[in-house]
């Protein structure tokens, strides 16, 4: 087995920042994997709100976990307050801006959700079981469109994990890009179940068996190109793997009895409306009886609102009467009004 290893980040003036080498693997090779963006008591702190909701692992609930997604109990805006500090960490939003090579107001979040991943003894999901996964492309829900070439990313994906390969297993596989003419990578990026005619499968053994029944030459095409070139990224608390919504990838099957907490992110290019947002709309999280979101868009960064879509200082929504009426909204929960403002004043 080929093994990634995760690679510590660099410390820059503003706080941990990828290194050069970092960003070019992602931009060339589809990955990258990077430890230390993230403080361990953050990273406890949400793994501990994680561990209360989910059932726990080995137990009967846990054994018929066969997919993804955590039911609406922990995207964001979640409950977890912590959850949501990490989502909009700004050492992690300017991580990802430097991989677009876009400002940080620039860019907006599309996807945060913690995945609990089970490793049971019985692939109880059938051809959809997500435990030892079909190698696929993620674009195929994420955008209306296919991803544009290669050297135009329009966003990042990211897998933070929260628990140990070497006590779950369960290690992500990836396809790594080996330069512009990889046929791995050819143009368009299509031969896996869910694009044109083939229908949506899960599970590897069953997708790739029907694929040499129904599509001959892609099931070829996937077994010469892909599974053989396969490598793992060997995660530990706190690993993030970098990666694209054209990257070949799969998760892989974990020890039975063990869970993996994994938390999922996609961050878009502000102009890529294409792209959806997985979550119901950030204003849907707010008028809860915890008011976490009001509070939150309260306190954030100028940066970190505008990454939830809420209008810069300059945006022509600024007017004296929006200011006013905004920081009536806001003010009592702590919100400067200044920055937009002073933009309004300046103009
Ligand atoms: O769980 C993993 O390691 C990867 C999951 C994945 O690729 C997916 O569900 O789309
Ligand atoms: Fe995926």
């Amino acid at each position: 087995m080929n093994w990634i290893e995760p690679e510590d980040v660099e410390s820059g003036p503003a706080g941990p920042e990828l290194s050069d080498a970092q960003r070019s693997c992602w931009r060339e090779r589809g990955f990258a994997l990077v430890q230390g963006l993230f403080s361990p008591e953050l990273l406890e702190e949400v793994a501990e709100d994680a561990r209360a909701i989910f059932p726990a692992a080995g137990s009967p609930e846990a054994e018929a976990v066969n997919d993804f997604g955590s039911a609406g109990l922990m995207h964001f805006p979640a409950e977890s307050r912590a959850f949501n500090t990490l989502t909009l960490h700004p050492d992690f939003l300017r991580a990802v801006a430097s991989l677009l090579d876009a400002p940080v107001r620039e860019i907006r979040l599309t996807q945060s959700e913690l995945w609990p991943k089970y490793g049971r003894r019985e692939r109880s999901g059938g051809v959809w079981d997500n435990d030892d996964q079909r190698m696929h492309c993620d674009y195929l829900n994420h955008t209306l469109t296919h991803p544009p070439p290669w050297e135009q990313p329009e966003a990042v994906e990211a897998i933070l994990y929260y628990s140990d390969h070497e006590a779950c297993g369960g290690a992500t596989g990836l396809v790594p890009r080996e330069g512009p003419r990889d046929p791995a990578y050819a143009w368009p990026r299509v031969n896996m179940p869910g694009a044109g005619a083939l229908p949506w499968r899960n599970d590897r053994e069953n997708v790739e068996a029907l694929l040499r029944e129904q599509a001959p030459d892609v099931a070829r095409w996937r077994a010469t190109h892909l599974y053989p070139r396969e490598h793992r990224a060997r995660y530990r608390p706190g690993s993030l793997l970098l990666y694209r919504h054209d990257t070949w990838h799969r998760g892989t099957p974990l020890r039975p009895g063990c869970l993996r907490l994994a938390h999922n992110f996609t961050f878009r290019r502000l102009e890529s409306e294409w792209i959806s947002t997985l979550h119901a709309g950030w204003a849907w999280g707010m008028l809860r009886r915890s008011r976490v979101m009001e509070e939150l868009i309260a306190r954030a960064s100028v940066d970190q609102r505008c990454v939830l879509g809420f209008p810069a200082p300059g945006d022509p929504y600024w007017t004296p009467e929006t200011l006013v009426a905004v920081a009536a909204r806001y003010e009592a929960l702590g919100m400067d009004i200044g920055p937009y403002a002073r933009a309004v004043a300046a103009r």
